[in-house]
């Protein structure tokens, strides 16, 4: 009885080995990790600025660190040492080789990196752009720090306040590549159309490329130039700061009067000392805790890009996702404008 009972067992497990032996072989195990592993060990998230040693994204990455401690994700930090298209494209480049989950990128040029986006999507790494896109087909969506339109309107709004709506103004931009400035840009001449600054002139652009001596050395090519300037607009936090110092050193501060974006950090002596009465801003810290929940949530697939799609960004609260035509977005939120009234709170925070 003992007997029969093991030839039975042996019988059965020689049939479920044959079984076994014919069945079509298992599938392979995936050579890359399974997403929830990959998820319970954390991400490795790239932020790739325009160049280092600029504060804005100094601010932005304290916030892309806050949101990845929350998320238990690891943020690597790089940039070119100069803002141009071919350093972000080298680092890119290595952080594909590196096999990092997701690439944020302020990008200097919005065409010169669509290969590597695509190159990076192809490798399955999820391509987002913040701060300065990158155009549609070199990544999956865009985070904006508000709305593109207001931010060019208002810088055009706050010179004009300041010089009585008449005179020459000029732009200090930064590089003549970069998404964001020349949009903003656009949406200033956009502005200037209005018949309200019909006494009003722009009578040039100028580049600093978001480098401290381009652009001082820009600003005082400007006071050169253009001896009956009243107004300059610098929509770069770089350039507002050193077209500040040169209006200082050149004794100009309330001749020529100043607004832009800037850091309130950098801005404060000048807002206090009469050489910038005004300008705006976005929260930088904020836009870089926006950015590494949005990669975050792609990674974990809560979010694929739809219209209307929305998600939970920790102590921001929740979003939505917004697409027009080819472009998937989100924004940030409304910029705030700075002034005597409110630069010492805010110098504080960025
Ligand atoms: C500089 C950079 C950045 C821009 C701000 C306003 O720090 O150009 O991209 O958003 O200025």
């Amino acid at each position: 009885m003992k007997h029969r009972m093991i030839f039975a067992l042996l019988a059965m497990a020689t049939v479920v080995a044959l079984l076994a032996a014919c069945a079509p072989p298992a599938t392979p195990v995936a050579p890359q990790q399974a997403p929830a592993e990959k998820a319970a060990k954390g991400y490795k998230i790239a932020i790739v600025v325009k160049n280092l040693g600029n504060p804005f994204f100094e601010a932005v990455n304290r916030g892309a660190q806050e949101a990845a401690k929350e998320l238990g994700d690891e943020i690597i930090f790089q940039g070119p040492a100069t803002p141009t298209a071919e350093g972000q494209i080298e680092i890119i480049d290595a952080l594909i080789a590196q096999k990092v989950d997701a690439i944020a990128v302020s990008a200097n040029d919005p065409d010169a990196l669509v290969p590597v986006g695509k190159k990076a999507m192809d490798a399955g790494i999820v391509m987002i752009s913040f701060d300065s896109g990158i155009a549609p087909a070199g990544r999956q969506l865009h985070i904006s720090q508000a709305d593109m339109e207001t931010i060019g309107r208002v810088q055009v709004q706050m010179i004009a306040e300041q010089i009585g709506y008449e005179g020459q103004i000029a732009i200090l931009s930064a590089a003549s590549t970069m998404t964001n400035q020349n949009t903003w840009i656009e949406w200033m001449k956009e502005e200037l159309k209005d018949p309200k600054y019909s006494k009003m002139e722009l009578v040039a652009i100028v580049y600093g490329d978001d480098l401290r001596e381009k652009s001082y050395n820009e600003a005082q090519g400007l006071f050169k130039s253009y001896p009956d300037l009243k107004g300059i607009i610098s929509p770069t936090t770089v350039g507002i700061a050193a077209t500040a110092r040169a209006l200082q050193d050149a004794g100009l501060c309330g001749k020529i009067k100043l607004t832009g974006l800037g850091l309130p950090s950098e801005m404060a002596e000048y807002v206090k000392n009469g050489c910038c009465e005004e300008f705006a801003l976005w929260n930088p810290v904020d836009l870089g805790y926006l950015t590494a929940y949005v990669a975050h949530r792609m990674l974990a697939g809560e979010i694929t890009g739809k219209a209307g799609e929305t998600f939970e960004a920790g102590r921001l609260g929740e979003y939505t996702i917004q697409v027009d035509g080819d472009d998937v977005y989100i924004v940030l939120g409304p910029p705030f404008r700075f002034n005597a009234e409110n630069i010492d709170e805010w110098a504080k925070v960025y």
